[in-house]
């Protein structure tokens, strides 16, 4: 056993918990930062400002990183991506809204609980880990819930799922394979529920091994069965944040961050932006092999999100958003420890490709709306798979942050653009009742008020009017715990 002070302490001379204060550090600025929360809530009827729809039931769940413990020095300079899933929920309903948050139980947390310190070093760096973890899982799941097969799946791209309960957030399984369906190391945060069959279609990338070009498909039933199961190999290994599913297809856009084994050698995280490859865009018919996948190149294109996908006979579209520069800076150049300069918002920009033209040989992609700059494209759920009319974006408005509505039939876009000092997270569709058309209904998300010690509201607007305001605002009496995605489920697929 080392010096303690080697172990907790990412301050010299510090000897007890203490996150450093530097910015760009891991928990920068620690409880005072914003970045660390730790705090496990508990609120039964929050404060409600405002009118919450009677007949709105159901729960917005929501997860993000949230450190446990500082890293030793050597890995101070970890990255925000890197903290443990701390998953929260807000439960509505009869007009009260309870509230509560808990950290997942991961492998990594329960390992860093019981030794009370950091035992897993960089950000997808296996080689920077305490060898008493060696084995162990090192999912944090602090990127996104969904609740498919009376399940609540909390996921980060680097690993399994891990089941949640939905009522109380304890951890129930720690490594979710869906019954062993589930062959490979990964699953992705952003599967798709085909709104049609209820099927529950993910991937996993990186799924045979560090760095690997081995992608996973796997589709599951209502209940949870695997009804598709298929290999794919990746013109290059890289990141494969989210993904398409359309009625007939699935389509992934590769981007040019790719794992770099020097860097993890040397210490550093798993990505590296890389400037000599373009972008491919793969598509493959739903239910076929993996390895009739076809891949389209096209200009490299740094793609995080998809807001919507359909197909028409053998054209296929996929909209997403992304910027033609790297969007996540704290992965550095390939070969450099500098990060690309250009930190630019994402356009929504769509893909489509003919798949009956048999000379195709480069994807199409055009910039829509091009006044709208943003990240964290959403849909309303109920679309994913069909052709959609409306998509959300946390949007960089004349006045700073703010969710933008498009409509891509009129073009027309709204906008609800929080006074100033107030900071929206990303947000989640909420539809007004069962059968509600497409995009009635209201967004749903977390405003923290900066000028407020960082309180956090969340806020309930009406699609029909975004521009009018919060119809409901649920004050909480703090700062809760940051997120990266949320999702809502309707309190009919619930348990009471
Ligand atoms: C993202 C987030 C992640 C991650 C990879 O938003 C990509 C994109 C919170 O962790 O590990
Ligand atoms: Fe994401």
């Amino acid at each position: 056993m080392g010096d303690v002070r080697d172990s907790v302490a990412a301050t010299p001379g510090q000897t007890g918990i203490l996150f450093p204060k530097e910015p760009r550090t891991f928990g920068s600025g620690g409880s005072a930062g914003g970045g660390v929360n730790r705090v496990e809530a508990e609120i039964v009827d929050c404060e409600v400002e405002g009118i919450l729809p009677a007949d709105l039931d159901g729960t917005f769940f929501r997860v993000g990183p949230d450190p446990q413990y500082p890293k030793p020095p050597q890995f101070a300079h970890d990255i925000d991506f890197d903290g443990e899933g701390h998953a929260s929920m807000f439960r509505i309903k009869d007009g009260h809204v309870d509230f509560r948050s808990r950290f997942v139980r991961t492998q990594r947390w329960k390992a860093q609980r019981a030794a009370r310190r950091s035992l897993f070093g960089m950000y997808r760096n296996p080689m920077t880990d305490d060898p008493s973890v060696a084995g162990l899982s090192r999912g944090t799941a602090n990127t996104q819930v969904f609740f498919h097969h009376g399940k609540l799946l909390a996921f980060k791209e680097d690993s399994p799922p891990v089941v949640l309960d939905p009522t109380t957030l304890e951890t129930i399984d720690d490594y979710y394979t869906f019954g062993g369906a589930l062959q490979g190391e990964t699953y992705t945060a952003h599967p798709k529920i085909d709104s049609e069959t209820g099927d529950l279609i993910g991937f996993g990338y990186e799924a045979k091994g560090l760095a690997s070009d081995d992608v996973e498909v796997l589709s599951v039933d209502p209940q949870g069965k695997a009804n598709w199961h298929t290999w794919i190999k990746l013109p290059y290994a890289c990141m494969l944040h989210d993904f398409a599913v359309t009625q007939q297809h699935i389509a992934f856009l590769t981007i040019p961050l790719v794992p770099d084994l020097e860097r993890m050698k040397a210490g550093g995280v798993h990505f590296s932006w890389d400037d000599s490859v373009p972008s491919y865009l793969g598509v493959l018919r739903r239910g076929d092999d993996g390895a009739n996948i076809r891949w389209f190149p096209g200009p490299a294109l740094m793609c995080t999100h998809t807001m919507g996908a359909w197909s028409e006979g053998d054209v296929i579209h996929v909209d997403m958003d992304g910027a033609e520069v790297n969007q996540f800076p704290f992965f550095p150049v390939r070969g450099a420890q500098h990060a690309d300069e250009g930190m630019a918002p994402g356009q929504i920009r769509r893909f489509t490709v003919d798949l009956a033209d048999t000379t195709a040989n480069s994807f199409k992609t055009e910039v829509l709306f091009p006044d709208v700059m943003g990240v964290l494209a959403r849909q309303d759920d109920r679309y994913h798979t069909l052709p959609y009319r409306y998509g959300f974006m946390l949007a960089f408005g004349a006045t700073g942050p703010c969710w933008t509505m498009v409509d891509h039939h009129t073009g027309e876009k709204s906008v609800y653009a929080p006074p100033p000092g107030s900071v929206p997270s990303e947000m989640c569709f909420v539809p007004r009742s069962k059968d509600a058309p497409e995009g009635d209904g209201y967004l749903i998300g977390i405003v923290t008020r900066k000028m407020e010690g960082g309180r956090s509201d969340l806020v309930l607007v009406d699609t029909r009017d975004l521009a009018a305001g919060p119809v409901a605002t649920i004050k909480l009496p703090c700062r809760i715990v940051g997120q990266v995605h949320g999702f809502w489920v309707p309190g009919d697929s619930l348990p009471d």
